[in-house]
């Protein structure tokens, strides 16, 4: 098929806008690849698409947050974990995210539930916004697509839903309420985790995020563009254990 050379330039410049998301393909334990989690022990949504609205179940474990997967990760408490991500090629290490998504890398933890965890039930165990002048995103691209992050040691053995988010904040100096096209970005996504040894901690934020995440939170509507001191993510501080 030919195109003419403004139909392509066309084509080029908003390619980006429409594909440059990303989703998660697997976990690592301690180093340790578990292997291809989509749809095994990972909800995996269908598409590599954002969620946008705040008030919808999907901002929770994604559109597919409600089937639950097959298998779990087993992981003792106190491991660190790293969850990667990719865009459309996960065999390659540069295809991970558009690097205009800047933003945070957070992660929740809750009790296990077949449901689409849209209750309040969330405690925040790590998060990694803007420091030493780079954006978490930025940090994970460069590092193949992981982010490490530690299970408290004292967190008590079981079965959980850990939800790690990437909240790309290019599009966030407008509110999704007053342009449903824009807004942050929020790639979640959950993994069934069967935590082993541990101690007695049970997570107890009892955060909900449809009614956590809010439309006048600067940590969900912030702008990127211009100078700042700091940048706070949203949601509860981080859980302790
Ligand atoms: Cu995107």
């Amino acid at each position: 098929m030919l195109f003419s050379t403004s139909t392509l330039a066309a084509l080029l410049a908003f390619t980006p806008l429409i594909s440059a998301h990303a989703t998660m393909f697997g976990v690592f334990v301690n180093g340790q690849d578990q292997g291809d989690g989509r749809n095994k022990y990972i909800r995996s949504p269908k598409t590599n698409d954002p969620v946008r609205d705040l008030q919808s179940p999907d901002i929770v474990c994604n559109t597919n947050g409600g089937t639950p997967a097959p298998d779990f990760v087993s992981a003792p408490a106190g491991a660190t974990l790293s969850f990667r991500w990719f865009h459309f090629r996960p065999e390659d290490p540069t295809d991970i995210l558009d690097p205009s998504h800047k933003g945070a890398i957070i992660t929740y933890i809750a009790p296990f539930t077949e449901g689409n965890g849209a209750q309040p039930i969330w405690s925040k165990i790590a998060e990694e916004g803007f420091e030493n002048g780079e954006w978490a995103t930025i940090k994970m691209i460069a590092n193949k697509g992981r982010a490490d992050f530690k299970l408290p040691a004292s967190l008590a053995a079981g079965k959980y839903l850990i939800r790690q988010e990437l909240l790309a904040l290019h599009m966030a100096d407008i509110n999704f309420k007053v342009d449903n096209t824009r807004g942050p970005e929020s790639y979640p996504s959950c993994v069934q985790v069967e935590v082993t040894g541990g101690g007695e901690a049970v997570p107890d934020q009892d955060f909900d995020f449809n009614r956590g995440y809010t439309y006048d939170d600067p940590g969900l509507f912030f702008n990127i563009y211009v100078p700042f001191d700091k940048y706070t993510p949203p949601g509860p501080p981080v859980f302790q254990g």
